[in-house]
């Protein structure tokens, strides 16, 4: 039977698991060696991608989450930057920014403007954002299906604990999130349904993946979508397993700043503090298992005492071959707990 994997993911790192997560079910097709193999081979994969990082620059939507997605499992990503697309060029964005229009501190791609600017006029045109990424997915066949993890626009706003309010992106991009953050405020978000894409990737999936996305601003800002929580928990009418990966290794972030983001909802940067800010499904949360880095392999103990079937595993994405391992071991732990 195809089995039907879902991820929720968030921008740079949760590109590179949902990279991995492809490669592991292509080898696992390709060359089936254990009976997890032969579950995976041809496994669907759906991607619940978070909104909460998009905004209006210039007249533009622009979505770096979805379009980091994008870029990466089309091979267009720039690797070295983290975003945008390979081969850019800056011509039209010097002349944004000279005109005033777009901040030092947010540069536009040209081929990058060419897919803010497509997406912009569908909007106009009336499509929903989901509508929209599979327009762009029609273009670049990615080998799974990328959702909105909301058609309703949702920004999230940053309050400073000096009391300053700007988007989420000025904070992270010009201000490299080292204003402290009092909390994040997601707008509209009580009117905010998911998408009926991920609705429906939920109802039918076989696993659950939370990838190594930053659990406050990206996980986060998906589960607070009213109805997203519940969705995810009933995931294939209940049965579906919910495996989270840990994106923090020993005290640190891996990368981008999800530190500031934990420290500001009063969760300490710990692989295992973030498994209990999720919560173990048996206690009331969402994770069945929990992978850490090996780093991090004296805390399954704990974890396991707290109803988190915890594994440590190499965590570092590098490259294709570690992100393949990160993912099939996520995948391995999904199987293991089938649920009742
Ligand atoms: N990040 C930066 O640090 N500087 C930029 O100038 C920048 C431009 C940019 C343009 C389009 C896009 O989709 C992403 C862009 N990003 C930039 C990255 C983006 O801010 C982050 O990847 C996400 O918001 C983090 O989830």
């Amino acid at each position: 039977m195809t089995r039907r994997i879902v991820v929720l993911a968030g921008g740079v790192g949760g590109a590179r698991f949902v990279r991995g997560v492809r490669e592991a079910v292509r080898r696992a097709a390709e060359a089936p060696s254990t009976s997890a193999d032969a579950e995976l081979a041809h496994a669907q994969i759906d991607v619940v991608v978070n909104t909460g990082d998009d905004w209006w620059l210039a007249g533009l939507r622009i979505a770096p989450d979805h379009d980091s997605l994008l870029y990466t499992l089309s091979g267009q990503n720039d690797e070295v930057r983290g975003w945008g697309r390979l081969g850019e060029t800056e011509r039209v964005s010097a002349e944004l920014q000279a005109h005033g229009v777009t901040p030092d501190w947010f540069t536009l791609g040209d081929l990058d403007l060419g897919t803010h600017i497509a997406r912009t006029a569908w909007l106009r045109a009336g499509l929903t954002p989901s509508e929209v990424s599979a327009r762009l997915q029609a273009r670049w066949p990615l080998g799974v299906t990328l959702h909105p993890a909301t058609d309703d626009e949702v920004d999230t706003s940053v309050v400073t604990t000096a009391g300053d309010r700007l988007h989420f992106q000025e904070w992270w991009t010009r201000h490299r999130a080292a204003m402290p953050a009092a909390r994040f405020e997601q707008e509209g978000i009580a009117d905010a349904r998911p998408s009926p894409g991920t609705r429906a990737a939920l109802a039918a999936a076989d696993m659950v993946l939370l990838a190594p996305s930053n659990p406050v601003v990206s996980i986060g800002t998906i589960l607070s979508i009213p109805g997203m929580r519940d969705a995810v928990l009933n995931a294939g009418a209940g049965a579906a397993p919910i495996v989270g990966v840990s994106p923090i290794i020993a005290g640190a972030a891996v990368r981008g700043m999800a530190d500031a983001c934990l420290t500001a909802i009063g969760v300490e940067t710990d692989a295992a503090a973030v498994a209990r800010h999720y919560g173990a499904r048996s206690a009331g949360g969402l994770l069945d298992a929990w992978l850490v880095g090996v780093e991090d392999e004296p805390l399954v103990a704990g974890l396991r005492a707290d109803g988190v079937a915890a594994a440590a595993v190499p965590l570092w994405m590098r490259d294709l071959d570690s992100s393949a391992a990160l993912a099939a071991a996520a995948l391995a732990a999904g199987l293991e707990h089938p649920r009742a």
